[in-house]
């Protein structure tokens, strides 16, 4: 039996300190946490982050200078930042890249003006992604010759960085930044790649204790200079990076800076929130558990700059962009909107435009979405999402997001009785008569709404509707046998799944072309037990190789357990057998099922059919 990697993210908090100067401050790991915190002064540490709900990621460095086409093959072009890796090339080639770096276009008040433009609260650019270039003047790179310093553009004094924080600053957007943990350049490195020529003739050997002193060194300097409002690590999946190291390091982050906030992936439990990628998850993760999906706006998906991609214009439409962060905002989660800036300077003009749109509907509509916690629902209502706020007199506001009119106009808020107080159309004055029916709160909607994008209507109930009910939710629970099934027609699912079959044996989940894809559902054992986990699935031989996870998640809670199941080929789409993907522990309760694709061959990973879960 497969063992299941096991997850926990604790949500490690700070009191109040003062920075020090540029040191590396000493970390005990095995000492208690300086850091630790009540509950309610987390909640405060982390308030301008819920509040905020949108943010911008800007993936930029020297990897924008290819733009994606491979040095080996100019018909090659379907690489970005993750260069240095995907194209094999000699580290030494690849640092001539600095030598270039020179983005005369850049103006940090018109990246600003756009971020201000777009309605996003916070802004996190990469300090340095996974070729170790520091992204800014650092006396810890230029150990390596590895910096912003050794650039045509450092050494005509420009700090982007700094630029742009103050640009953002400015107007009131927080700054933040991406610092990353694998690094392909530092030759300390433990797993450092055969490619880097450049650390095999300086004769330094990978150790990494040594390294993490170096990024430990690296990340307080930018933590010193930049004073930003969260870090947000990343690469620390590889073998070599592991719990302790992710303690120390954070200690070292909060010893710095008390106040920041930083993502689960510095590693282990250290974490303040969790960070799912290119994905929403169906449900969230409980009022307790902050999160923020990190999406490309590039339709392509890549975080760095393609040249090919932006020479299609290739970019997510505004309704779609919109819709992941309406989506996001009524699970109670945040979107970090992705953009790569050309290796000239600039933000690509049909970026800026789409970007441009979402701050125009936010503009109207931004009391639904800044400042809200997630909405009433479980399953979603097919007209759309809500968001819900408590007002100071601790009334409560629900808003519904109409992502498509409801039928004749009549809107209800399924499930609920209480009578509303008022409903009205945000952006025009006067109110709506809102009425109490038996299904739930209700209005007739006007025609002017027709022309609308994604209209909302925001109904005042008096005293608290709290926004961590779940209304309209099914919890599915064991049968005689204590077996748990989930069936697909009983999942959540999002991004074009589709269930085929429904009510037959062969009945499974199809259309998951898209990797963003996730199944979800909701169930409830009585008592903590062990569960063997059986899968259902369909899949070509071109399907064979992907790796479906499955994540189970306590909610309300952050620790969860990932059952990673690799899809063999069972010759056709249409022939399903079962197998085993491991175990699970749960507690009594209740528990999410999620399951996402982790890695994909061929244009589907398989269908799904029944999941299973059976009590050892
Ligand atoms: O490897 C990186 C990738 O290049 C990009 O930075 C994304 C953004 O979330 N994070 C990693 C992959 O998970």
């Amino acid at each position: 039996m497969k063992k299941l990697i096991y997850m926990a993210l604790l949500l490690a908090g700070v009191s109040a300190g003062i920075c020090p100067a540029q040191t590396t401050p000493p970390a005990d790991a095995s000492a208690p946490a300086p850091w630790q915190e009540t509950e309610a002064q987390r909640h405060a540490r982390l308030q301008w982050f819920l509040d905020a709900r949108f943010g911008m990621f800007i993936h930029w460095g020297l990897y924008s200078i290819p733009g994606g086409v491979s040095w080996k093959d100019p018909q090659d072009r379907g690489h970005a930042e993750w260069y240095l890796e995907s194209t094999k090339m000699p580290v030494s080639q690849y640092e001539k890249f600095a030598d270039q770096f020179n983005p005369v276009k850049f103006n940090a008040d018109a990246w600003a003006q756009v971020a201000q433009d777009a309605g996003v609260r916070y802004v996190c650019i990469t300090s340095m992604h996974h070729d170790g270039f520091a992204m800014f003047p650092s006396q810890v790179s230029d150990r390596d010759h590895w910096s912003l310093s050794r650039t045509p553009f450092g050494k005509a004094g420009r700090d982007p960085l700094m630029e742009l924080k103050q640009a953002c600053e400015k107007r009131g957007i927080r700054f933040c930044l991406y610092h990353t943990i694998m690094d392909w350049h530092s030759p300390l490195y433990i797993n450092r790649r055969d490619h880097n020529d450049v650390a095999v003739a300086r004769g330094i050997q990978p150790d990494m204790d040594k390294f993490q002193a170096y990024l430990e060194d690296s990340v307080s300097e930018a933590l010193n200079r930049y004073h930003p409002a969260m870090l947000w690590f990343d690469g620390n999946w590889e073998a070599g990076w592991n719990d302790d190291r992710a303690r120390h390091l954070a200690g070292v982050v909060r010893r710095v800076a008390p106040s920041i906030i930083i993502n689960n992936r510095v590693g282990g439990t250290n974490g303040d929130y969790l960070t799912p990628e290119q994905t929403i998850p169906a449900h969230g993760y409980g009022p307790a558990v902050a999160f923020e999906s990190c999406m490309t706006m590039s339709g392509a998906n890549y975080w760095g700059f393609n040249r090919a991609d932006f020479e299609k214009k290739s970019v997510k439409s505004t309704p779609t962009l919109l819709g992941f962060l309406i989506d996001l905002a009524s699970k109670g989660g945040n979107m970090l909107l992705n953009v790569g800036p050309s290796p000239e300077g600039e933000i690509p003009a049909f970026y800026a435009e789409h970007l441009r749109e979402m701050g125009a509907w936010l503009a109207v509509n931004g009391d639904a979405i800044y400042g809200t916690r997630a909405g009433l629902y479980v399953h979603q209502p097919a007209w759309g999402r809500t968001t819900t706020r408590v007002l100071p007199n601790g009334d409560t506001r629900v808003y519904a997001i109409l992502l498509k009119l409801p039928n004749d106009h009549r809107l209800v808020l399924p499930g609920v009785t209480v009578a509303p107080l008022s409903a009205q159309i945000l952006g025009q004055s006067g109110t709506l008569p809102a009425e109490s029916t038996p299904a739930g709160a209700a209005v007739t909607l006007p025609d002017s709404l027709d022309a609308k994008v994604y209209p909302v209507v925001a109904f005042e109930f008096k005293d608290r509707i709290d926004p961590a009910q779940t209304i309209n939710s099914v919890v599915l629970e064991p049968g005689t046998n204590g077996a748990v099934q989930l069936f697909p027609h009983d999942a959540d699912l999002n991004h074009g799944l589709q269930v085929q079959n429904e009510g037959n044996d062969d009945e499974n989940l199809g259309f998951w072309t898209d990797r963003q894809g996730t199944a979800e559902w909701n169930f409830a054992v009585p008592a903590p037990k062990t569960y063997r986990v059986t899968v259902k699935w369909s899949a070509p031989p071109e399907s064979a190789g992907s790796v479906i996870h499955l994540v189970f998640q306590t909610p309300g809670q952050t620790a969860y357990q990932i059952a990673p199941f690799t899809i063999a080929s069972t010759g056709s789409w249409e022939k399903l057998q079962a197998a085993e993907a491991g175990s699970v522990t749960l507690p009594a309760g209740r528990t999410v099922l999620s399951v996402r694709v982790e890695k994909l061959s061929g244009i589907a990973p398989c269908n799904l059919g029944l999941v299973t879960l059976t009590p050892e």
